[in-house]
């Protein structure tokens, strides 16, 4: 159709669910009129939220219109998106990442973040012990979850994962299949069997080792900071 590049933001900004996915492909199709009104383009999404639609312009400038990208950014954030810690963590190369759609890199600073907010002991042992989770501070897993919802059209992040669990009245035999951590019965090889890509399952990053069972997905998954955002 030919509508207007500003028509096409405004029903991309203010449409029901499933138009806005359904307009996903034009706004990449138009990535260069966007970009000339690129200030516009994001005028009306709120940095302190998790809004996947204003994630997804700025995955497409970067992708097609990077020259774009500093205007929108001030010098001194982490990103387009804030990223409040309580703990002093730069969240940049975690935006930095999902923006370009790196989610190894994504996935590997997500993992080591968690044990950095557990503590020097999950940090030695290189793993988190489930009792460990409910001193994690909320505030850093929310910027988390909200980096990861932003840049994934709504799909990826804990609070993706616990609401799909939710839905499968949390049976986590049935989870792994439905994100593609388990095919034919068989436990998904990390890493090179994952999909790094926003074409993978719903749900399908972040990782969270199950090698030492469940509770430590269990406890992330049902931490009050996370069970508010559901
Ligand atoms: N791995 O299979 N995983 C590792 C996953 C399992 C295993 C790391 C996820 C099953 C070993 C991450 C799945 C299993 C190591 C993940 C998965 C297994 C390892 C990086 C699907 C064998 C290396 C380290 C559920 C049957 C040794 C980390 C070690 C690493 C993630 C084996 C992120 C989601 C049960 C031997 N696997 N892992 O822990 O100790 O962050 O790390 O889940």
């Amino acid at each position: 159709t030919n509508q207007s590049v500003e028509e096409l933001l405004e029903r991309f900004t203010s449409g029901s669910k499933r138009q806005r996915l359904s307009l996903v492909p034009t706004i990449e199709e138009r990535a260069e009129e966007l970009a000339a009104l690129a200030q516009a383009a994001l005028a009306s999404f709120d940095p302190d939220g998790d809004d996947w639609a204003a994630g997804w312009i700025l995955q497409v400038f970067q992708r097609h219109q990077p020259q774009v990208l500093p205007s929108l950014l001030s010098s001194e954030s982490s990103g387009w998106f804030s990223t409040p810690s309580a703990v002093g963590i730069d969240y940049e190369p975690l935006q930095r990442d999902l923006l370009a759609e790196n989610f190894e890199e994504a996935d590997r600073f997500t993992s080591a973040t968690l044990r950095k907010l557990a503590g020097p002991g999950a940090e030695q042992r290189g793993y988190v012990y489930f009792s460990e989770v409910h001193a994690i501070n909320g505030l850093d897993l929310v910027t988390i979850d909200r980096l990861w919802t932003a840049y994934s059209q709504g799909r990826f992040g804990f609070t993706t994962q616990a609401r799909l669990l939710n839905a499968l009245d949390g049976r986590y035999h049935s989870l792994w299949a439905r994100i593609g951590w388990k095919q034919d019965g068989t436990w998904t090889r990390y890493p090179g069997s994952f999909t790094w890509s926003l074409s993978a399952p719903e749900g399908h990053m972040p990782l969270i080792n199950q090698l030492r069972g469940v509770r430590l997905m269990d406890a992330v998954l049902h931490h009050p900071s996370l069970a508010a955002r559901r």
